[in-house]
């Protein structure tokens, strides 16, 4: 029985570095928000970070999905988080469905959460609304998400601000199952970056940048979008009347603040050296015109990773089942904690 929460601790880290979980959907082109918001710190720190990233495609089906685009979605996020700098050896990047403990955690975690929890939640309600028919895995879609988390004992589940409600969630229902049963779970908190934490759309920075909306011209740069897209969406971003080229909180001037945050974290600069660069600037035109630079200069090594793994799905393939075995190794324990803390009679292993 596991009650110490040194032990939980111990448990939750091979080493000293603090663990890490967060997932993806297979759900678009990734776009620059998601490299500068998510992909790119997940590579940075991961020398600093156990992570534990995975590719959602469990999740993905809660809404309609098209089988063939889903597979090739899934395989095409697998390359382009490798792209991003994700090294195999540090990292682990494995899709959810080749994990089935995260179903059937799902399915306990389940048994503890009241109802009513699910249909407070924003995302449900969001997704939900005017829909003919709203499939009961939407509403459990927050649960799975716990199952995900709590089956690392990840202590960090960096998430933009629209998730963070579901890492509450998480905490939520882990707590509670730790004071139903055993001490079972770390409790998650959520990590919301500061810095690429919004990048926002282009053709309106009042709204967050994201993939669902990347095929609508001028709102996102995506990740492979030749030099001359990303300078056309770049130059035809929605700036402001003014002619001033410094960081502002002021809603009127978000789209410069959009641009000069893309730049920033592109080249990771400080503010100050951000608006030196800047300094000798002739008006917007420059702005853009550099920015477009470094994220045409930045994701050009990225772009040409991805296609040499597109060009050999079986090594990719090969690389995900590994990632996937060492999700296993990890979580299956934790499954077994959770089954014998409920009550299940656990199969005699001597026998296999
Ligand atoms: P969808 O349109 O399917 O919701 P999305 O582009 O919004 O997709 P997610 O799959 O929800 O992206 O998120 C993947 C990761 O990228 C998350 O960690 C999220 O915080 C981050 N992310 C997504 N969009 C942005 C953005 N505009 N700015 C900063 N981070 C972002
Ligand atoms: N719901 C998240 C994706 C996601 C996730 C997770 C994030 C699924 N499981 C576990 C963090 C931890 C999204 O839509 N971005």
């Amino acid at each position: 029985m596991q009650t110490s929460t040194d032990t939980i601790e111990s448990q939750s880290n091979s080493g000293t570095r603090r663990r890490v979980f967060s997932g993806v959907q297979p759900s678009g082109d990734s776009q620059l928000g998601n490299y500068l918001g998510a992909f790119k710190g997940w590579g940075d720190r991961q020398d600093e970070k156990e992570n534990f990233l995975c590719i959602v495609d469990i999740h993905a089906i809660t809404v309609d999905q098209d089988p063939e685009e889903l597979r090739r979605q899934t395989r095409e996020l697998a390359a382009m988080l490798f792209a991003c700098g994700l090294d195999p050896d540090k990292s682990t990047l494995f899709i959810q469905s080749h994990v089935t403990a995260h179903a059937e955690a799902c399915w306990i975690l389940n048994c503890v959460t009241p109802i009513g929890w699910l249909e407070r939640m924003t995302q449900f309600k969001d997704k939900s609304t005017g829909l003919d028919s709203v499939s009961t895995g939407l509403l459990d879609y927050p649960v799975l998400m716990a199952g995900d988390i709590l089956l690392y004992s990840a202590h960090e589940v960096p998430v933009g601000e629209d998730q963070k409600q579901h890492v509450e969630l998480a905490r939520d229902i882990a707590q509670r199952f730790n004071r139903i049963y055993d001490e079972l779970f770390v409790v998650p908190e959520p990590v919301i970056p500061e810095i690429g934490g919004r990048v926002m759309g282009l053709n309106d920075p009042s709204v967050k940048m994201s993939k669902s909306y990347s095929h609508i011209r001028g709102h996102a740069v995506r990740l492979l979008d030749e030099p001359k897209e990303i300078q056309r969406s770049i130059m035809r971003a929605v700036t402001d009347s003014e002619n001033e080229i410094r960081f502002s909180n002021d809603p009127e001037r978000a789209g410069v603040n959009n641009l000069l945050g893309m730049y920033k974290v592109m080249t990771d600069k400080i503010e100050s050296e951000v608006e030196a660069d800047f300094a000798d600037a002739r008006g917007y035109g420059d702005l853009k015109k550099r920015v477009a630079e470094v994220i045409i200069e930045g994701l050009a090594p990225i772009q040409k990773r991805y296609y040499e793994l597109m060009d050999d799905v079986a090594e990719l393939d090969r690389m995900l089942a590994v990632s996937a075995d060492h999700a296993r190794q990890v979580s299956e324990p934790k499954l077994q904690e959770m089954k014998q803390a409920v009550g299940f009679v656990l199969p005699d292993h001597s026998r296999s």
